[in-house]
């Protein structure tokens, strides 16, 4: 079982924090047909502006003033991909940043201080997507990226200038996922109905540590225990027949979900959701586990049923 979590440890930490590079492996979702987007920033009183990802990078304002924005973020990558912000740390540069990323180190050692900056976080979808996402940018120095370690895609600096407006617009999400604490590690509490298709979350972090909320659909419904065999679960293995498990390559990954929001955050992000056996959960690496665990791996997942 040890050995087994460490597998997926390893295999998280080489491929980078998100799924969408895990989903390469996994039976592809299909190309959903260009739709509107879903929120407009009239609708929702905030200012916003636009981001094009490709494989060869972030096409974006260099300099934006301090605020709350809709970010409309054009997919044009060859896999679903992300445009999410952190803030640099004191002391360091874009330079260093790049430098951190390109170490590569496995341990996370080189990159323990994105664990304590600010992460704003941003918009992710599949190729052919526009992903939408509403984030707090204070004034500062800041790094566009695709919110995975492991991507190639390079990353771009961003200037933040002026002051946070005194007041900032409400949102009115239709369902709220909180990040929570406890005894074993973290959690995710619901409140609202998941529906099938684009809506509003609302992702506050109420932790200590980082999070991101990544959507895996199962064929059938599988209770915590099963879940976690599913995590445990060696590659190509077969899960035996009795275990109620199914294979990894019936898990959907969806490219749809919420990028990784720091300590304290929040974040209001169009999710879409699919049809059937939800589980979101987080695979952001916990530096206080002895075996350098997942979240996912401490508890932080939760079953919803999508009609
Ligand atoms: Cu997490």
């Amino acid at each position: 079982m040890k050995r087994s979590l460490g597998f997926l440890v390893a295999l998280v930490l080489a491929l980078g924090m998100t799924l969408p590079a895990l989903a390469q492996d996994a039976t592809p979702v299909a190309s959903p047909e260009a739709a509107p987007p879903f929120v407009t920033a009239s609708a929702l009183g905030v200012s916003e502006f636009d981001i094009t990802v490709t494989d060869d990078g972030f096409d974006l304002p260099s300099s934006i003033p301090a605020g709350r924005y809709l970010i409309n973020a054009t997919i044009n990558t060859s896999m679903p991909s992300a445009a999410s912000f952190f803030m640099i740390p004191d002391g360091m540069t874009f330079a260093d940043v790049q430098a951190a990323f390109a170490a590569g180190d496995e341990t996370g050692a080189g990159l323990s201080w994105i664990y304590h900056t600010t992460i704003a976080g941003g918009a992710m979808g599949a190729p052919g997507t526009v992903a939408q996402a509403v984030i707090d940018l204070p004034p500062g120095d800041w790094v566009v990226w695709a919110d995975d370690p492991g991507s190639a895609i390079p990353m771009s600096e961003v200037q933040v200038t002026g002051a946070m407006p005194d007041t900032l617009r409400e949102m009115a999400p239709t369902l709220t996922i909180t990040a929570t604490s406890n005894d074993t590690g973290y959690d995710f509490a619901v409140d609202g109905d998941v529906v099938a298709g684009p809506q509003l979350v609302e992702f506050y972090n109420k932790t200590d540590q980082p999070h991101f909320v990544a959507a895996l659909v199962s064929p059938v419904p599988l209770d915590d225990e099963q879940f976690m065999g599913l995590l445990m679960m060696e590659e190509g293995a077969t899960p035996l027949p009795d275990s109620g498990i199914p294979s990894l390559d019936e898990i959907q990954f969806s490219p749809s979900g919420i990028t990784t929001i720091s300590a304290g955050t929040k974040i209001w992000a169009v999710v879409d959701f699919m049809s059937g056996h939800n589980i979101i959960t987080c695979f952001v690496t916990d530096p206080n586990s002895p075996e350098m665990a997942p979240h996912a791996a401490e508890g932080m997942f939760e079953q919803i049923d999508v009609p």
